[in-house]
């Protein structure tokens, strides 16, 4: 009954999270924690009342057109709603929610880790001293680049970007910004940071490059060979968004030949799959997908899929519902 919704969870989620679910919803676990196949989302879409999907789930237009009339809502465990075809989604009527405002400040916070740990080549040091090969302090032993008076240019001013920029402006850097719409004054006075309309000329002119902007189609390769030719030498590169919106093989490229310094990567285009290239490079940081991996913000998210979850099915709209373009 709508008393009690059979919930289809794809992913092991919190302990806390889940006994909630359980005690509240007719909750189906996947035990494996593998993800799911084609074929079990397509079954978990024709028996769920209420889906609960992560990143690692494909919801493209075939398994929501195998959707059953069951199904009520995709209650998304995340923020980014990437990975569900939302077009399809519109047709259908399905309405989806995500997680948004819990993972902000810890994915700003990973964000700007990146953003220390490249430029200040604290990965390589921390390598050659576990490899024994430190033989002591040397005036000039790994020289990284200040922060102090640089400039970060921020691509994607939502709550994710502005919670970088934040930060950055505590360690005395310049914050630059691009974004679709130019942030309400007194924000961007806030935040001294300065809007830049177009995306080229801001980014010719940054040390530092942070994207925090969801992956849609116009975004998807936003950082194509061509534009990543516009970036400065000393250039460093940021990402805590979603892996498809860089040209992976063209800033290996880059990279490799130097024509960029550095680069922060938490998110791929063929996740888990890395590429080789990125893997043979000093100067590049590259993390598991972790932005919002904290005790307190997964519990949050987990929250937050049960209060979308309780509010639909009190007949309230969801707090976070996503809505198709
Ligand atoms: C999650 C994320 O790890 O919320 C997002 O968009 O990328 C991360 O917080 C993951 O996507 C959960 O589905």
């Amino acid at each position: 009954s709508l008393q009690r919704p059979k919930v289809i969870v794809t992913r092991r989620l919190p302990d806390v999270v889940e006994t909630r679910m359980a005690e509240l919803f007719d909750v189906t676990l996947n035990l494996t924690d593998t993800p799911y196949t084609r074929e079990q989302l397509i079954e978990a879409v024709q028996t769920a009342d209420v889906l609960v999907p992560t990143v690692t789930d494909k919801i493209d237009r075939q398994v929501i057109e195998a959707a059953g009339p069951q199904l009520k809502l995709i209650a998304n465990f995340g923020a980014g709603t990437n990975h569900i075809d939302m077009k399809a989604i519109g047709e259908k009527k399905i309405p989806v929610t995500n997680t948004p405002g819990v993972l902000t400040n810890d994915t700003a916070d990973l964000a700007l880790s990146l953003l220390l740990a490249v430029p200040r080549r604290i990965l390589e040091g921390e390598k050659i001293l576990r490899e024994g090969k430190w033989t002591g302090w040397t005036p000039t032993f790994l020289m990284g680049q200040r922060l102090q008076g640089k400039r970060l240019g921020i691509v994607g001013m939502g709550r994710i970007g502005q919670a970088v920029a934040k930060r950055a402006k505590a360690f005395d850097i310049a914050v630059h910004y691009h974004n679709r719409s130019r942030l309400p004054q007194e924000i961007e006075a806030d935040l001294e940071a300065t809007f830049w309309a177009d995306l080229d000329q801001m980014i010719g002119r940054m040390d530092f490059i942070s994207i925090n902007c969801p992956l849609t189609e116009e975004t998807h390769h936003l950082f194509n060979r061509e534009r990543l030719k516009k970036l400065q030498s000393h250039a460093i590169l940021i990402n805590t968004a979603r892996g498809e919106i860089i040209d992976e093989e063209a800033l290996a490229d880059m990279l490799e030949m130097k024509r960029i310094a550095g680069a922060g990567l938490d998110v791929f285009e063929q996740e888990p799959e890395i590429n080789p290239k990125l893997l043979e490079l000093d100067n590049v940081v590259l993390l598991p997908h972790m932005g919002s991996a904290t005790i307190e913000g997964r519990q949050a998210m987990g929250d937050k899929v049960l209060i979308n979850i309780q509010s639909f099915m009190d007949g309230h709209r969801s707090p976070d519902r996503v809505i198709p373009e």
